[in-house]
């Protein structure tokens, strides 16, 4: 047996002196340089002990060593844990502790706040800055540029992929070898990737959409990455002219919609845009297109599931759709209720199928088994309706979720801070739309009878407890919340009521 996902992925470039990444720089990383650093990072786990089926965490800035951890955990067995830079160490505590990680990789900066947690739970702390500086880079510059790959198939473990719940407690997506390499495939054939394409890669590497996306589909097809360290407009301006094609979330093109350098001269070379991890809405679709004579292709993914719809890249790319199943992945539609299959045009819950679909998330039997069916239809939490023309509309969302420039924020994790809160009731916290980031967050506190919270008080507990891309925009207070006749709180009737708070 080999080890599947490497020798798919990275071990055929070995010896190959082709550029994979070019950086801000403008230096570029060839496979070869790529795949010694990662070797050398592997032979550094071995060295401090790690053992096949180690987590391996790691919070740090975007650079091609923290890329080449990926591939040096594929390579040794481990299991990388991406987490997202801004979380605190209260967040982290707890992804360390759930997954036992036996390793956290920081940013050196971070060392000093996270020792003590780390050392509290016998996790090994190595650092990695953004310019590849420290402790794990010091010592694999001493060791082998090459490793005895260790041998994995498609049904092993590589990554867990912490996502919140509606309870607010993050669950660890267990995804497979076999989940990645199927749709880096996918994804590489449907969307006509080659060696000759560049990608503008100013994603973060810490999600599916970045590191396996973007990241998977060019390794699969022999392409290369303008790996830019975050989605910053000038240099997205500046390099679009040396790329192929770009992956990103909606905020990255309407951001893009609002400088006056995009026109069809900076963009007419490209072959593809795309978009996803959040509706993109058909009115930037609309106006993306006639402003470059691009028309984006959305696709629709999740953290559990890898992609799993596309819309065609030859066929019409239909704004507001997601467009057909991938190929080699079932979609249906069921009552929500019932799980009975629902005709074609009824709304009800999305299911997915097929190679895609993780395993289930760690140590959690009843919440993998409460989504994940026997029959293996993965149960998205969505909300959609397939046309008579076979494409997928996504119309909202059966969890209660709220989508931030592509992060998600679960409101229940805030609405738990805010009830803790002295002199506070109650709250609700909702998403509502925002020019920017598509959606943000609105917090909403009911006092306690004679009480009047004090609102730069929350905001300073929040601060403390986590990231700050889920912290509300703003905190109101209310008297009352509207109840249905069950006593559930009406979320939608507040949305409503707030909708024009920050698109006004
Ligand atoms: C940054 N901030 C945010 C966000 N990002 N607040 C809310 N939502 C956000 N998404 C905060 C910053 O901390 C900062 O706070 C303030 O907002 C303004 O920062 P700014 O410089 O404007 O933001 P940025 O650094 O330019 O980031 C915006 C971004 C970024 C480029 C849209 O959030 C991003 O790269 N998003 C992509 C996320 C992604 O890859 N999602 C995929 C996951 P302060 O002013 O206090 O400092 S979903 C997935 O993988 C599934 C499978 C899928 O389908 O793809
Ligand atoms: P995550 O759990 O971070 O992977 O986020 C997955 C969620 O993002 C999905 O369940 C959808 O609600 C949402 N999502 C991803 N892509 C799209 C899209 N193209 N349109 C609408 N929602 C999307």
């Amino acid at each position: 047996m080999a080890n599947v996902l490497y020798d798919d992925l990275f071990g055929k470039y070995s010896g190959k002196s082709t550029p994979f990444l070019i950086l801000e720089s403008d230096e570029i990383i060839t496979h070869e340089k790529f795949l010694e650093v990662a070797s050398r990072i592997a032979n550094t786990f071995t060295q401090i002990g790690l053992k096949v089926g180690d987590r391996v965490a790691v919070q740090v800035h975007k650079s091609p060593e923290a890329l080449a951890l990926y591939a040096a955990c594929v390579q040794a067995g481990l299991i990388l844990l991406p987490l997202n830079t801004a979380y605190t160490v209260d967040e982290l505590s707890y992804f360390i502790e759930n997954s036992g990680a036996a390793l956290l990789v920081c940013d050196s900066s971070n060392e000093n706040n996270l020792s003590v947690m780390a050392n509290s739970f016998g996790t090994i702390i190595e650092t990695l800055d953004i310019d590849g500086s420290g402790t794990l880079m010091e010592k694999a510059n001493t060791l082998s540029s090459s490793f005895k790959t260790i041998e994995r198939g498609l049904d092993d473990l590589v990554v867990f992929l912490y996502t919140s719940g509606t309870t607010g407690r993050s669950k660890g997506a267990m995804l497979t070898q076999g989940n990645l390499l199927s749709n880096a495939h996918v994804l590489a054939k449907e969307w006509r990737f080659t060696a000759d394409d560049v990608l503008l890669h100013a994603l973060p590497i810490f999600h599916i959409h970045g590191l396996f996306v973007a990241s998977n589909v060019i390794l699969a097809s022999g392409g290369s990455m303008i790996f830019l360290t975050g989605f910053n407009l000038d240099k997205v301006i500046e390099y679009l002219p040396q790329a192929t094609t770009m992956m990103g979330v909606p905020t990255f093109y309407t951001r893009l919609l609002g400088d006056p350098r995009l026109a069809k001269t900076l963009v007419q070379h490209m072959r593809l845009f795309v978009s996803g991890s959040a509706p993109l809405l058909a009115e930037t679709h609309i106006q993306f297109e006639d402003r470059t004579g691009h028309r984006i292709l959305e696709r629709y993914g999740m953290t559990e599931t890898n992609m799993n719809t596309s819309n065609p890249y030859d066929g019409d790319r239909r704004a507001g759709t997601v467009g057909y199943p991938l190929s080699g992945i079932e979609v249906k539609i069921t009552d929500t209720k019932s799980g009975e299959n629902l005709p074609t045009g009824e709304t009800g819950a999305i299911e997915v199928r097929g190679p895609n679909v993780f395993k289930g998330y760690w140590q959690m039997p009843e919440k993998t088994a409460a989504e994940l069916r026997k029959n293996g239809f993965f149960i998205t939490g969505d909300l959609g309706k397939i046309d008579a023309e076979g494409y997928l509309h996504i119309v909202g969302r059966d969890k209660d979720l709220i989508i931030s420039g592509g992060y998600n924020i679960y409101p229940k994790e805030i609405e738990l801070i805010l009830d803790e809160q002295p002199g506070v009731l109650e709250s609700a916290v909702i998403g509502v739309p925002h020019p920017d980031f598509g959606e943000t967050v609105l917090g909403i506190v009911i006092p306690e009878p004679g009480y009047s919270p004090d609102l730069e008080n929350i905001m300073i507990m929040i601060k403390q407890s986590i990231a700050r891309f889920k912290h509300p925009k703003k905190i109101i207070i209310i008297d009352e919340l509207p109840r249905n006749t069950m006593g559930k709180v009406q979320k939608n009737l507040l949305r409503d009521r707030y909708q024009s708070m920050f698109n006004g």
